[in-house]
């Protein structure tokens, strides 16, 4: 169980305003923000930040949505950091999602769901180190 997970904050929850109350989440979740930006991917980096989907029917429509606007990237920190943060967005399809979860709140469709999750510690040090250097991350405090 790592320490770290890596979130993003979706287009479509930046475009319509819940990004601030998902930060409000994410703190009274018990997590600690070690890194945060906003910013719009290119195709090309969605491509490849989703590169594990590429044989998947909703490939195209991912990385479409996930271009069309900013992002907000953060790197977070708490005790089993990466299912702490799974159970606090819930169900990729926010119709499934348990109530209270940010996605069953924030979530408009399986695709354009307001947040993403790492599903495992070493993903998370990937996808971590995909958009943020280490002098980016406030690390050993
Ligand atoms: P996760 O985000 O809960 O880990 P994944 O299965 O890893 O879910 O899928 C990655 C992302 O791809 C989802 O968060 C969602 O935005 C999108 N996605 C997954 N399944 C569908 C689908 O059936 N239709 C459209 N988009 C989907
Ligand atoms: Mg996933």
């Amino acid at each position: 169980m790592g320490k770290y997970t890596f979130a993003m904050i979706k287009p479509d929850a930046v475009e319509s305003g819940k990004w601030g109350l998902i930060i409000n989440d994410i703190i009274a979740a018990g997590f600690t923000i070690l890194g945060a930006k906003m910013k719009r991917m290119s195709l090309t980096e969605a491509k490849a930040f989703y590169a594990v989907h590429s044989e998947r029917g909703f490939f195209c429509e991912l990385v479409d949505f996930m271009s069309s606007g900013p992002s907000i990237l953060l790197a977070l920190e708490k005790t089993d950091a990466v299912q702490s943060w799974r159970d606090t967005i819930g169900a990729t399809d926010p119709a499934e999602a348990k109530s209270g979860t940010i996605r069953a709140k924030y979530a408009e469709n399986k695709g354009r769901n307001a947040v993403h999750g790492s599903d495992s510690d070493e993903n998370a040090q990937k996808e971590i180190a995909f958009f943020f250097s280490e002098a980016e991350l406030i690390l050993n405090r």
